[in-house]
């Protein structure tokens, strides 16, 4: 009852802010029940606070670009919740960015931390800055601007960014460059940072590492082996080139990657070295998809310039790894049509609510992006961890970490989202196990 109220109101102030308001509708549908049999949440009016970030810093960036001419872009971040540890969530760098996407990705960044069981609160930052297509001095000049406004908002027990779309370690090094400067201080304020200068080991597999470790705790619930499933990923950045890696190690075909400008796909499954090829392109030289092709002309490779890869493959498993709303009810039903059983998130909101809603009704796996793709951000927690301890953990202890992580995730969204007919609903499971944390601090910390 309370819920439906509340999520009107939010309609009614914020009407042009369309995937802030899907993500909370999504999220009120699931704790609506457990919110309205809790008197002492309602009392604080704590679902309202919830939704609505603690504050937001909006500016306007201006830089220099290589012609000498002043370029003007805007800069946000959004504290949506500390309650239960310091501001925590990534900075995303694409010409999309609005308040209404970083208001979602903040809100959903507050129940995926909580669900990591770390001590991290709900955070995101960005502007609609395109870093492509622009020199490593322009990238560097941007990053330094960015930080002149936002660097007295940030620090290691306030706020912790770290990258997201269009900000990788490169950027994140700017950016921590320039913090360092004018805080006067060497801190862990930024995750994501080189091997060097505090970052930790596994940081850049951890999202696409960690979605496969919840896609095979996900597939052990109905006794499934991984080997030999085609799986079918969107993207080719960092989340989407690491789950490639990952799964395709631990036995499975990868049959496509995309990017904005298409997709390509392999019916039979890409090389290991042509997988290896992807990844290089992506990372070290920020390359187009279509390239490949004159790398493997002969590789059994097909490209569909402007297409999503969903309704153009037969795979078992879609890890939809590229952006928000990338999968819709029709790409969805074209999935189940080809026998997909499966779906790991490791965007933020990559399936619209018509394709959950088809994934849900037809009784799939289905793992919403804040579980499954919290690997990335539990490990940034353990970035933070060794920073406050000036110690450096190994891979191998770090990737053990992240797996019993993932592994607890799972255990949560199974105790929290088991149906009666014993169907695990990871959208309800994910939702409360994460807002119970938070919800229960709030009320504990009183009316702030
Ligand atoms: P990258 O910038 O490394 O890669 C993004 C990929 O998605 C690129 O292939 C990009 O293509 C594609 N893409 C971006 N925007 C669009 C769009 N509007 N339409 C089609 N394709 C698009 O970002 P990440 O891999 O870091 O992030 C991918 C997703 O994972 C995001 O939703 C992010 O929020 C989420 N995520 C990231 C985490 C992290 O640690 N990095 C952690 C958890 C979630 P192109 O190059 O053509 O732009
Ligand atoms: O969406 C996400 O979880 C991220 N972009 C990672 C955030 C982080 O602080 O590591």
């Amino acid at each position: 009852m309370k819920a439906k109220q509340v999520l009107e109101e939010l309609k009614n102030r914020f009407p042009h802010e369309p995937e802030y308001l899907q993500a909370v509708e999504e999220v009120i549908g699931s704790i609506e029940e457990v919110y309205d049999s809790n008197p002492a949440f309602d009392r604080y009016n704590l679902l309202e606070r919830l939704c609505i970030p603690d504050r937001i810093f909006a500016f306007r960036v201006s830089w220099v670009d290589d012609s000498g001419k002043v370029r003007n872009n805007m800069g946000y971040r959004v504290q949506h919740n500390n309650a239960i540890g310091p501001y925590k969530g990534g900075i995303r760098f694409h010409s999309s960015v609005n308040l209404s996407i970083l208001k979602f990705l903040a809100f959903e960044q507050t129940f995926k931390n909580s669900l990591t069981t770390l001590a991290m609160g709900g955070a995101k930052g960005g502007s609609d800055f395109s870093p492509r297509g622009k020199s490593d001095t322009e990238i560097m000049r941007f990053c330094q601007a960015f930080i002149a406004e936002l660097w007295r908002q940030i620090g290691p027990d306030t706020d912790v960014p770290a990258g997201d779309i269009g900000v990788s370690g490169r950027e994140v090094g700017y950016m921590f460059g320039y913090y360092k400067k004018m805080a006067r201080e060497f801190t862990g304020t930024f995750t994501g940072k080189g091997i060097d200068f505090g970052g930790s080991l596994i940081r850049p597999e951890a999202t696409g590492y960690g979605n496969c470790y919840f896609l095979l705790n996900m597939l052990a619930t109905r006794g499934i082996d991984i080997k030999g499933k085609y799986i079918a990923v969107s993207g080719s950045g960092n989340v989407a080139t690491y789950t490639a890696l990952k799964a395709s190690a631990l036995g499975a075909k990868i049959v496509s990657m995309s990017d904005s400008s298409g997709s390509l796909i392999a019916p039979e499954g890409f090389t290991q070295e042509q997988l290896d090829y992807i990844f290089e392109l992506k990372t070290y030289y920020r390359g187009r998809l279509y390239e490949v092709l004159d790398k493997y002309p002969d590789g059994g490779l097909e490209y569909l310039a402007g297409e999503r890869p969903w309704r153009h493959v037969k795979c078992d498993i879609a890890m939809p790894s590229a952006t928000q709303n990338e999968l819709d009810g029709d790409d969805a039903r074209a999935l189940l049509a080809a026998g997909c059983f499966a779906v790991s998130e490791g965007a933020n909101m990559p399936s619209t609510p018509e394709a959950v809603k088809e994934f849900i009704n037809a009784g799939i796996l289905y793992a919403p992006g804040k579980a499954a793709n919290a690997g990335g951000v539990a490990v940034s927690g353990l970035e933070m961890a060794q920073n406050s301890q000036k110690l450096n953990w190994t891979a191998e202890e770090v990737d053990n970490r992240l797996r019993g992580i993932m592994a607890d995730i799972h255990a949560r969204c199974v105790e929290y989202g088991r149906q009666p007919d014993g169907y695990i609903n990871y959208v309800k499971g994910a939702n409360i196990a994460g807002f119970m944390k938070v919800a229960r601090a709030m009320t504990a910390q009183g009316v702030l």
